[in-house]
Parts: C-alpha cells; structure tokens; sequence
C-alpha cells in the first residue's frame, strides 16, 4: 500500500496492523525445518481442521502452495485440465511445465468457472498417443473472472466427475476465504470436493506472508519434501505463522466488508461515461471492468486515476482490475468514486 494513495491494485498491499505485530513479536518460534516451530505447527493444524484435511503445511507464497501440489500430484508428460485465465496457468511464470514437466490443457470457463460436462469431454482416452490426464485445478474465487465464487454443487460434480475417472483435483483456494464468508458455506465444505487444497494468508486476510497447501499426510509428505527441494523450508518462522493465526482469528469475518465495498464500487462506477460494468457479476472483494468506450486504454486510466490519488491495475488492454480490502474503508471507496467521476462524469 504506498503512503497516501488508495490503493486498490491488489489484496495483497495490506500491512499488518499494530495488533498482528504484536502477535509476530510474541510468538513462541523455533526451527521449522526441525518441525519445532510450535507457532507454525498450530498455523498447519488450525488449517487442517478448517479444511478438515488430515495435514497442512506452511508455504512462503500461493505460487509455490500451487505448484508445490501440481509437482506432487503429477509425473513430467502428464496433462492438467484447468480454467485458460486461472492463476496457475497465467501468472505462475510458466512453473508447472518448467518446475514439474507437465503439460495444461486450458478450458474457457464462465467468468473462470468450468463445468463437468466440459471437463468430461476433455479427459484423454487409455491411448498411447495421448498425455496422461492426471489432475484438474479449480480456483475458488476465480481472481480473473472476477472474484467468482464457483457454486458448490458445480465444484461436487467435477469432484464426483473427477472420482468416477480416477483423476485428482487440485483446488487454488488462495480467496477460498471470500468465497466462504459471501455464501455463509464453511471453507471445509468446498475442500471435501478436492484432494488437495491451497489457501493464502497474505491477501484479504491482511497477513503479510504466507500460505498453506492442506490434503491428506502422504500428500503433504511429498509436498513437504518437494517443498525442501525448491529452498521453501524456512526456520523461526513462527514469526509469520503469527501473523497467520492473527488474520485467521480477527480478520475472517470482516471479509464482508471488502464485499459490500466492492459492490458499492461497481454500483457508482456503472453511472459513469464508457466504464462498462455489471454490478451483479462482482460476487466478492473483486471489481473487473473495461473502459473501450472512454476512450482510453486501462493503463491511461491508471495513469489519470494516480493522479487522483488512487492506485489501480490495468489488466490487458482495456480492462481494469480493483480489489477491496483491509487498508480500504466504505470512506475511501466515496473517495475514489468522487475520483473517477471528476474524470469520466
Ligand atoms: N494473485 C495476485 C497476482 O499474482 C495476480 C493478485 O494480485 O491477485 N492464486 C490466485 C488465485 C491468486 O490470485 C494469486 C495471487 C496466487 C494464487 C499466487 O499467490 P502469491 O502471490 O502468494 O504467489
């Protein structure tokens, strides 16, 4: 988050607040690597249980809690089935064929959310010639489609789908938070449709570092190794395990709020020249738009609204991306409301 701006380019800007770093001074720590880190050890078991998965374990970011379970579920030549805007297929500088060999097969989704039949259809057949279909990765909520939350009765059938033909579902939970608090469905609910299971810490939940990949021990054995073999084993980092525990604790329930002020977001910039929004797609603390009819690209907006005082990011050519969070109160969306209609009223 820079000084003095508001900042809406990510969830990820947040810093910690003067009661989680009182929470990271006071954490009890030791070495990790040891498994003796006891801060740490309560993070992965309080993760678990919200997942009700058997283990979890600690990880420096959500690229690596994906690619982590990607290496660990797969073979090098074995193909992915996932969404073509998800997280792990765009914006994870290429690591699942570079870290683990495999190749993606990419599905167009509705706002970043697939359906069964469109998985069946492109499972491989039992024939030489084909990769071996292996895992499929669903990201709950789906940060290009919007902050989309994938129904849970959907997630069930690919989860079913993905059982009757003996593949593994991955699913990229990094906001599984948001989706969790907006439908008042518990975060274990969507993890029982998936064998493994990333969440993050470090984005609405206001925690500075880290993520967890949870699912069952001989997965998170491999994981855990995988995860010492990419340099991710860490030492007293009970420090940050703090943070976690903190964020877990006092800033779950609070999600709400980003929500609503996302949904006041779209609903003011809808009144406004060329900006093309529809209110009822932004489900969570993520507001996509395009601006073509103004004129302008994405990134002459971002450049016009910095000046302005408000920091946002340019997705593509002609749309814009804004996410709501704990640095950003219901004041500071009138604010940048206020902004955008000095430039497009
Ligand atoms: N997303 C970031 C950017 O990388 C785009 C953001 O600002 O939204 N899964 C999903 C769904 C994500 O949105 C992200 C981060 C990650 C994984 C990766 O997490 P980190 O940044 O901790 O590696």
């Amino acid at each position: 988050m820079m000084k003095n701006f508001i900042d809406l380019r990510s969830d990820t800007v947040t810093r910690p607040t003067p009661a989680m770093r009182k929470a990271m001074a006071e954490a009890e720590v030791g070495d990790d690597v040891f498994g003796e880190d006891p801060t740490v050890n309560a993070l992965q078991e309080k993760v678990a249980n919200l997942l009700r998965k058997e283990a979890a374990l600690f990880v420096p970011s959500g690229t690596m809690a994906n690619q982590l379970s990607i290496k660990s579920h797969t073979q090098p030549g074995d193909e992915v089935i996932i969404e073509v805007s998800s997280h792990p297929y765009n914006f994870e500088g290429g690591a699942g064929a570079a870290l683990s060999g495999i190749q993606f097969q990419c599905l167009k989704g509705e706002r970043g959310i697939l359906d069964a039949s469109q998985i069946e259809e492109a499972i491989r057949p039992a024939d030489h010639h084909f990769p071996v279909t292996k895992l499929i990765c669903l990201e709950n909520t789906h940060n290009r489609g919007g902050g989309s939350i994938y129904p849970l009765e959907k997630m069930a059938k690919i989860y079913r789908l993905a059982k009757s033909k003996e593949l593994l579902l991955h699913l990229d939970g990094a906001r599984l938070w948001n989706a969790s608090v907006a439908m008042g469905i518990k975060p274990r609910e969507y993890a029982q449709c998936a064998d493994s299971v990333s969440v993050c810490l470090s984005k609405g939940l206001g925690a500075p570092i880290g993520s967890l990949v949870a699912g069952s021990k001989p997965f998170i054995d491999r994981v855990h190794r995988f995860r010492k073999m990419f340099g991710g084993g860490m030492r007293q980092v009970g420090i940050i395990a703090a943070a976690g525990i903190y964020a877990l604790d006092y800033h779950l329930e609070r999600l709400k709020e980003d929500h609503q002020n996302a949904k006041r977001l779209a609903v003011g910039l809808k009144e406004f020249k060329g900006i093309s929004i529809d209110p009822k797609h932004v489900e969570t603390n993520i507001v996509i738009f395009d601006v073509t009819h103004t004129g302008m690209t994405g990134s002459q907006v971002a450049e016009v609204m910095k000046k302005e005082g408000v920091l946002i990011h340019a997705f593509g050519k002609t749309q814009i991306r804004l996410v709501t969070h704990l640095d950003v109160t219901a004041e500071d969306i009138e604010k940048v409301l206020k902004a955008f209609k000095k430039v497009f009223r």
